[in-house]
């Protein structure tokens, strides 16, 4: 691997790394106060910390994770090497938002930003925790160009060929990023910033919100579409087996560009200010982007099933034995897999508007986005630490490091057993979303809900176990013996099953795939959003007059 992309690449990991951490002793200390198992000094607020959880964990882990992991693959499957205009937008991305997740960490530990990571108005932060945020996303948004131009450069460069896979993906998942984040940007600069700082006095609300949302449900798939890249592209080659299908991973992608987006509704199934007919036809398109799970889980199955024909695995299930259960590069993403089927039953039954009506802002929706970001990604994540790290440095994994990373995977498991398990049950039950420790003056559903909160305590800290332990195998991961050609830790790409039908060309006509999701999101928002511009909260002013 290419000694300068290496430091790009660990870089990026390090701050992801150092956030997990942070992020755990947030989210720890955040578990036992709403347990009634501590009390915080009277400086530090419970909504404070939480904010640090949610952001450190949820924006800043992953997106460094993500953009460190796709500009390795690039760098490996398109070109052997970063183009040097391509490191240097890397670097420049990187230096950015790590700017910007400084500031962003300095202004919540002030108390100056305790806006909980979604910062919905009519909460406010300091204007610097907003100014935070544009350097993160215009960051990521330079490190997404720097993927493209490289994607450019080997398209130029292999004409008529179609691209190599990872960088497909790759393309499609920061194409993503790059689409959503528009939304989130106009509310932060037009709407967040200027508020803050008071030139203007109000900010309207559903604006800021519908904003949110366009950004913040893609944002889930942002997350999503990396570990997919894992399962579609390493897996196979990890259980020596081969890509099920090209041409059906590339479509899943295709479908995630088109459907990620224009669904952000679903999260606001609750709120007054939207039409229920815009609020129907946002849900249709949810059920659409289920449509590339369901089709990931199909390959997924496949590639599992053909090679362990290959291998001589009979009988209908005969096939799991043959799994390398016993290879961390494996089980960490599979057990991620097992864990996306309730994890996405649970998100079809958060699109559905009645039972949403029963789970909305409760802890049911906690418990889902623990199952899904922070056991589905984050367990994917880890197992493609175990190989990317050494690989970059020409190290070996070693058997010690594989027992370790399994531990940890375990581990993980049964703190998010307990924590997620609780979270789900007790949610339906009402317990409220984010609250500190209260049994609202002795409430007997309070006191009903209790012992299901301590169980979410112990379950938070035997997930903090595992966030030291992911914390001090990442650093053993850096410092583990050199490999040679025969021992050091491969980059696992796998081959193609249907090589014999070659992937169509029109696959890669991003034109076409941009413009159906502009129409769809026209289609979408126009309505509704042009209704909130003219209909303003009580007590607003409208902010177009006709
Ligand atoms: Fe969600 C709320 C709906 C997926 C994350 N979601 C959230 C929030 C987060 C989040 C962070 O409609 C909270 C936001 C906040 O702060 O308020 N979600 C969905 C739906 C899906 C979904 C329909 N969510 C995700 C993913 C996330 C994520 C992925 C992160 C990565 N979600 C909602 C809704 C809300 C919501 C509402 C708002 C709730 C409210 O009221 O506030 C779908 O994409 C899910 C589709 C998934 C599947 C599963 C396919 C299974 C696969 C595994 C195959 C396994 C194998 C192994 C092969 C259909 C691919 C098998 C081996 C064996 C041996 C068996």
């Amino acid at each position: 691997f290419d000694g300068k992309d290496a430091k790009l690449v660990l870089a990026h990991l390090l701050v992801a790394f150092t956030a997990l951490l942070l992020g755990g002793v947030a989210g720890v200390l955040q578990g036992l106060v709403r347990g009634g198992m501590i009390e915080l000094p009277s400086e530090i607020g419970y909504y404070q910390i939480l904010t640090a959880h949610g952001v450190l964990m949820a924006l800043i882990f992953t997106t460094f994770f993500i953009i460190g992991f796709l500009y390795a693959g690039v760098s490996k499957t398109m070109g052997g090497k970063l183009l040097g205009v391509v490191s240097r937008m890397g670097w420049a991305g990187y230096v950015l938002m790590t700017v910007g997740t400084i500031l962003g960490t300095i202004m919540i530990l002030a108390n100056e930003a305790t806006v909980l990571y979604t910062f919905y108005a009519p909460l406010k932060a300091n204007p610097f925790f907003y100014i935070a945020l544009v350097f993160v996303v215009v960051g990521s948004w330079i490190s997404g160009y720097g993927i493209f131009t490289q994607y450019r450069y080997w398209r130029r460069t292999h004409k008529g060929s179609v691209s190599p896979l990872f960088g497909f993906m790759a393309v499609a998942t920061m194409l993503v990023w790059q689409i959503a984040t528009i939304g989130v940007a106009i509310t932060v600069l037009f709407q967040f910033i200027p508020w803050s700082f008071g030139w203007v006095e109000k900010i309207n609300i559903m604006i800021s919100r519908t904003l949110f949302w366009y950004f913040g449900h893609p944002l889930v798939y942002f997350w999503l579409m990396p570990a997919y890249m894992c399962w579609y592209i390493c897996i196979p080659k990890i259980i020596g087996g081969k890509i099920f299908s090209d041409s059906m991973a590339r479509l899943s992608f295709v479908l995630f560009i088109l459907f990620s987006i224009p669904v952000g509704f679903h999260h606001q199934l609750m709120e007054p200010g939207i039409a229920p007919v815009w609020k129907y036809i946002q849900v249709v398109l949810t059920f659409m982007v289920v449509i590339p799970s369901l089709m990931t889980a199909f390959a997924m199955f496949a590639t599992f099933e053909q090679t362990g024909r290959a291998k001589g695995a009979r009988g209908l299930f005969g096939w799991l034995k043959t799994l390398p259960w016993g290879d961390v590069r494996f089980f960490a993403p599979f057990m991620g897999m097992l864990v996306f089927i309730p994890a996405g039953a649970g998100g079809i039954i958060n699109a559905s508007n009645q039972m949403n009506a029963m789970v909305h802002n409760t802890l049911w929706v906690t418990g889902h986005f623990h199952l899904t970001v922070a056991t589905t990604v984050a367990l994917t994540f880890f197992g493609v630490a175990y190989w990317l790290i050494p690989h970059v440095l020409g190290k070996q994994l070693t058997p010690r490091m594989n027992r370790l990373g399994i531990i940890q995977t375990i581990i993980w498991l049964i703190g998010m057993f307990f924590m997620s398990g609780s979270m789900h049950t007790v949610g339906l039950f009402g317990s409220p979303r984010r609250t500190a420790y209260t049994t609202y003056g002795d409430h007997p559903d309070a006191v009903f809900w209790m012992p299901y909160h301590v169980a979410m305590a112990i379950g938070g800290t035997i997930l903090f176990i595992g966030v030291i332990l992911m914390f001090c195998n990442m650093i053993a991961l850096m410092r583990a013996p050199k490999g040679d050609e025969k021992t050091a830790a491969e980059f696992p790409i796998g081959e193609t099953a249907d090589a014999a039908e070659p992937t169509p060309k029109w696959i890669e006509r991003w034109g076409v795939w941009v413009g159906v999701l502009v129409v769809l999101i026209l289609f979408a928002y126009t309505v509704p959003f042009g209704d909130m511009l003219v209909n303003p909260a009580p007590g607003s002013k409208p902010w177009v007059t006709w």
